[in-house]
């Protein structure tokens, strides 16, 4: 039976195609298409109907490819909403999460609802990208979309919404709101209240896996293509990316190695107390009965965003050329903290990256060797930073990590994240978040049985690298070094 995933990350969407063969889940990427953010003015925005025109063009090369789809599931990033008018209509293009409306706007909800009230009912970190600051910096400028909205849809809910006429939220994307109670299975209502935002439109939650409709009737027609029915899956893609983590084990610690880095553990219950508030942890939801108790790392937006900046100055590298140029760099010269806020959207890059050094008193990284080799350490040295406080938190070890997702192709960002942490690493399924939504759409359809038996599927579907520890004395050190670094200036 063949079904398809639209997997949408932050710089490119994707079109797959999944069949299981002799309990084998085959995956085959028909169409792939650039997710690229406009900025107009002072706004930063998301290219939606574009993203919905390449959406179609995915489905017709389905059809040109003779696949006979049975079900069809979209997942993309979190965060971000669009708003629908009395019409249907989408009312304006969506923000982006890094748009600079929401700068300062943590303090300014904190100051009307107590930040423990908000993270007791949400359990999610605070972050200035978080749907709640947007919404409430459009309600702050009056912005006259959120005015006359009359339902909130998040992106995946919403291009699901252009594709069969239903306006429904899927649990895992909502709960990255922070406007969402995942254990009660409800939006917060006393925060929503309390902030002045217009409850009516925020919509009804369905669960992972419900059967939400088919493809509309105007677009079977425009493309020539059956009905084919559209499942909710793990539409946060760091929940589907999860969701395909391939063990056996019920406790592990991964990574999901994107334009973000999601360093985590899946969890039964959300861990919501006085130190998980302090150090930021979130609990998103998972899949199924599943959270996911987790820390935001920048993750390769450092380099994505460095590769821009070069080519704007006309120098254009591949990611590796990148990844060979750090590799031929002196180590352990100066690091940053990936995520500190400075880092979220500058204007230049790697400028701000040597302006971190200098105002932390290190070596300047100079060139785009040094440049890069400072971000793939001080990422590496990041994610034991996290680990060690999952490990806290959930007074548990972890004898390795798994890392999914494009960050596996830098095998040197692997294997500096396996010295970094003395343990082993293993990488794999470059399409995880993908893979997850098409398990999803399998449990839904009753070709798999759960989620258990979808990851034994996966782990025999997909080889994963082993990376073993190397310099760990000489990483030791670094990390101390780079605790220092990031506590002078945070
Ligand atoms: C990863 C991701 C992450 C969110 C961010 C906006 O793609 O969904 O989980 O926090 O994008």
């Amino acid at each position: 039976m063949s079904i398809l995933a639209f997997d949408l990350g932050a710089s490119s969407g994707k079109v797959l195609v999944g069949e299981i063969k002799k309990n084998k889940l085959i995956v085959e990427e028909i169409y792939r298409f650039a997710n690229d953010p406009v900025k107009i003015g002072t706004h930063f925005y998301w290219d939606i109907l574009r993203l919905f025109h390449e959406m179609k063009q995915g489905l017709l090369k389905s059809k040109f490819l003779g696949f006979h789809i049975q079900s069809i599931g979209i997942d993309t990033w979190g965060l971000d909403f669009g708003l629908i008018g009395s019409h249907g209509e989408l009312l304006g293009n969506p923000y982006h999460y890094r748009d600079k409306q929401s700068l300062g706007m943590i303090e300014k909800v904190c100051d009307i609802v107590p930040k423990e009230e908000i993270y007791f009912h949400t359990g999610i970190q605070f972050t200035e990208v978080n749907s709640i600051y947007h919404l409430y910096a459009m309600k702050c400028s009056r912005n006259p979309i959120l005015e006359k909205a009359e339902t909130l849809l998040m992106i995946p809910d919403l291009l699901r919404y252009f594709l069969t006429g239903e306006k429904t939220i899927e649990e895992t994307i909502a709960s990255t709101t922070q406007l969402y109670n995942s254990q009660s299975k409800s939006w917060v209502a006393p925060l929503i209240n309390k902030l002045d935002l217009p409850i009516e439109i925020f919509p009804d939650i369905v669960e992972t896996g419900t059967q939400v409709g088919s493809i509309r009737l105007s677009i079977c027609n425009e493309l020539h293509i059956p009905k084919i029915r559209v499942i909710a899956v793990g539409e946060h893609d760091t929940a589907s990316a999860v969701a395909a983590i391939p063990t056996a084990e019920k406790e592990f610690a991964y990574l999901s190695c994107g334009t973000w880095s999601l360093l985590g553990t899946e969890i039964d219950t959300p861990v919501i107390n006085r130190q998980a508030m302090e150090w930021n942890f979130t609990n998103e939801k998972g899949v199924f009965n599943t959270y996911r108790l987790l820390k935001n790392i920048m993750g390769l937006w450092l380099i994505q965003e460095c590769k821009r900046a070069w080519e704007r100055d006309g120098d254009f590298l591949t990611y590796d050329e990148m990844v060979d140029l750090a590799f031929q760099s002196k180590p352990f010269r100066s690091f940053i903290d990936p995520d500190h806020e400075m880092f979220l959207n500058p204007e230049h890059m790697p400028k701000q990256i040597q302006y971190y050094c200098q105002l932390t008193n290190q070596p300047i990284p100079r060139s785009k060797n040094e440049i890069l080799r400072c971000i793939l350490e001080s990422l590496a040295l990041k994610y034991r930073f996290v680990l060690e406080r999952i490990e806290k938190l959930t007074n548990k070890k972890f004898p390795g990590l798994y890392i999914v997702g494009g960050g596996v192709k830098n095998n040197l960002l692997c294997q500096f994240t396996s010295n970094a942490l003395a343990r082993p690493v293993w990488a794999g399924m470059e399409e995880a978040t993908a893979i997850g939504n098409l398990m999803v759409q399998y449990i839904s359809l009753g070709e798999i049985k759960d989620l258990q038996e979808g990851r034994m599927i996966i782990q025999n579907s997909f080889p994963l690298k082993t990376y073993e520890p190397l310099d760990s004395q000489l990483w030791n050190d670094a990390y101390e070094i780079f605790k220092k670094v990031i506590e002078s200036h945070n």
